[in-house]
């Protein structure tokens, strides 16, 4: 074994902040600043890979997972989201149930483990749709994981049905959802939400819904949308706060940073965010997030050589095949729909990590191409 290289850097001010990676302390909202504002982005990625390392050794996750989108009806109209439609408005769509069951069923051969369902807000579905939605997949496709209904669908479905969010929570666990994605928390600040998404959920709401999925004995997950018009302080905030959180109920897995993408969205004149700053909130999430397992690099949002170099710089997650991807296509991503589990696999080994297929709940899957089994 070679001794690994000692923290090196140009910018004084990451001294302190390596001092207390290298020891396991907590880093302060200032020291999330700092990280944000350093010129030396190799000494970032250095410390978030030391403490990826810690955590994951060599392994990189990935999946085997089909994304379906029931509608795309919302009543929100959030200027960050090229993917809502007004009811009745050219290209909008809500699925017939059997239509749903057939699409879960679509797309490559290989067996997928989870399903990762998340909509618009449609003024008319009841919750019973999404009831039936669910049972009907579980009937069908018993041994799939169902990831389902971001924070924000949780508490606009309960409000349409005038139930509380822990009662909806009981129904959707009882119909066969098993966790929820991480979607909807775009950037907790007021003055941000007011801007790119003022219909929906409020950051406390979002957080308040969260607890609950959590107390429920569900886990999720988390995400923050960056790159649009929101500043560093907006950032370390957001994470902040879900480490709070997170510190009380230890109810999510991972954390999903997300680019803006401003194609087709009333906000397209703000530009796209760079590969450096995608690697660098990468490896800040990594190095605030103390508590939160995983950081994944989404490639469908990164594109897929950015999610690789990802690997090195604090995220130990790529996520899934997809199959088809609809909410970042809407806003103009130019990677393709969905990938094949060996090209995931060739992705991974080229990092230098070994690939690790997962199941939602991140046990390890030994598969065929028609059938999987899940380590227990
Ligand atoms: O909530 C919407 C974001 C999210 C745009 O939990 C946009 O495993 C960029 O949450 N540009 C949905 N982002 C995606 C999501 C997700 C993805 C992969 C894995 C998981 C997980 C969750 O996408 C939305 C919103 O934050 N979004 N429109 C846009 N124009």
């Amino acid at each position: 074994m070679t001794e690994p290289r000692p923290f090196q850097t140009d910018d004084a001010r990451l001294e302190p902040i390596a001092a207390k990676v290298l020891a396991g302390e907590r880093l302060s909202f200032d020291d999330g600043l700092a990280l944000y504002g350093s010129p030396d982005v190799l000494a970032v990625g250095w410390l978030a890979n030391y403490v990826r390392e810690k955590m994951h050794g060599e392994v990189a996750y990935f999946n085997v997972n089909r994304h379906i989108n029931p509608t795309n009806v919302c009543v929100a109209a959030c200027r960050l989201c090229a993917f809502g439609r007004k009811k009745g408005a050219d290209g909008s769509y809500t699925m017939a149930l059997e239509q749903a069951w057939e699409t879960a069923a679509s797309g490559y051969s290989e067996a997928v483990t989870e399903f990762h369902i998340v909509g618009g807000l449609h003024p008319d579905l009841p919750l019973e749709y999404f009831l039936d939605l669910v049972h009907g997949l579980k009937e069908r496709f018993p041994k799939v994981h169902i990831k389902a209904f971001t924070m924000v669908e949780i508490a606009f479905l309960a409000r349409r049905a005038k139930l509380t969010i822990p009662e909806t929570l009981r129904k959707l666990k009882e119909a066969g959802v098993d966790s929820m994605p991480g979607g909807g928390a775009e950037i907790f600040a007021d003055r941000v939400r007011h801007i790119i998404c003022d219909h929906k959920i409020d950051g406390e709401e979002w957080l308040e819904t969260a607890r609950m999925v959590h107390e429920s004995g569900l886990k999720s997950n988390a995400t923050m949308l960056y790159g649009h018009i929101e500043n560093d302080e907006d950032r370390v905030d957001h994470l902040l706060k879900l480490r709070a959180l997170q510190d009380e109920t230890h109810g999510f897995q991972t954390f999903i940073p997300l680019a803006f993408h401003p194609d087709n969205t009333p906000l397209a004149h703000l530009p796209k965010t760079t590969g450096l700053t995608d690697i660098r909130q990468i490896a800040v999430s990594r190095l605030l997030l103390d508590n939160f397992p995983h950081i994944k690099a989404y490639w469908q949002m990164m594109t897929a050589k950015i999610a690789q170099i990802a690997l090195r710089f604090g995220a130990d997650d790529i996520d899934g095949t997809v199959i088809e991807e609809k909410i970042y296509h809407d806003a103009g991503a130019t990677t393709p729909q969905g990938m094949r589990r060996q090209e995931l696999m060739r992705l991974i080994t080229a990092a230098g990590r070994v690939p690790v297929e997962r199941d939602t709940l991140y046990r390890s899957v030994t598969r065929t191409e028609d059938t999987f089994t899940v380590a227990v």
